[in-house]
């Protein structure tokens, strides 16, 4: 059962009252992020995002779920992936799209957020996942795209501070993304949700 809940995000001058009266492509077309307490394999949007590592090779939480639903066809295009143009791996902050195999969606954007704790701060590579995961799914012509809490499981990231910089990040980008009407965080329990609805507030 997922537990939606709309959250106004003001992205500049827009009246709130006419949400459907949309005459302008300049406009940015994202009036809400969604925070959705939930699993983003089930996630009905064009992209979901991975949480994944430079390796592009699989490995634990939201990256093991995704791999073990989407089925062996992501995995491929992974390896494909680190074959060419990635043979280094993928750089932290970095994000490059695949098939999303048996998944609802379209395609899985994989990107890796950084570690914490670290000796310089490294905000701006977690801002970075984000907003190079929605200029991928943008060249993807995506219109909705699904992101998980980046860094804040394995990779240890504080839940307030990275609430802090996703929501931040994700109302810069869609100012200059059009195309992309819906963006969507899935929390994947009560804590991580409750902490977002506190920081989008
Ligand atoms: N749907 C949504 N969120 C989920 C799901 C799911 N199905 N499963 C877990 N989460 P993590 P990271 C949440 O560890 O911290 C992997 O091994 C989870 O509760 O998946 O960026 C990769 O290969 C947490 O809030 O990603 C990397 O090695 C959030 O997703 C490393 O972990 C992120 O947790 C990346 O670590």
């Amino acid at each position: 059962e997922l537990e939606i809940h709309l959250i106004p995000v003001v992205l500049g001058a827009r009246d709130f009252d006419r949400p459907s009266s949309r005459p302008d492509r300049t406009m940015p077309n994202v009036d809400l992020i969604e925070l959705v307490l939930g699993d983003i394999t089930e996630q009905d949007v064009d992209v979901i995002v991975n949480a994944a590592n430079s390796s592009l090779l699989g490995g634990g939480g939201v990256d093991g779920a995704i791999h073990r639903k989407g089925g062996p066809e992501i995995l491929a295009e992974c390896r494909k992936l680190r074959a060419g143009h990635y043979g280094g791996g993928l750089k932290t902050g970095q994000a490059v799209a695949t098939t999303a195999g048996r998944l609802r969606a379209r395609w899985v954007v994989h990107t890796v957020g950084p570690v914490w704790p670290s000796t310089e701060d490294r905000s701006h590579l977690l801002a970075d996942c984000y907003r190079n995961s929605m200029h991928v799914a943008a060249g993807l012509e995506a219109r909705s795209i699904a992101f998980p809490a980046i860094s804040t499981g394995v990779y240890r990231w504080p839940v307030e501070s990275a609430a802090e910089i996703a929501l931040t990040a994700i109302t810069q980008t869609t100012k200059e993304m059009p195309g992309i009407v819906v963006v969507r965080m899935v929390l994947f329990d009560q804590r991580t949700y409750d902490v977002f609805q506190s920081a989008a507030r």
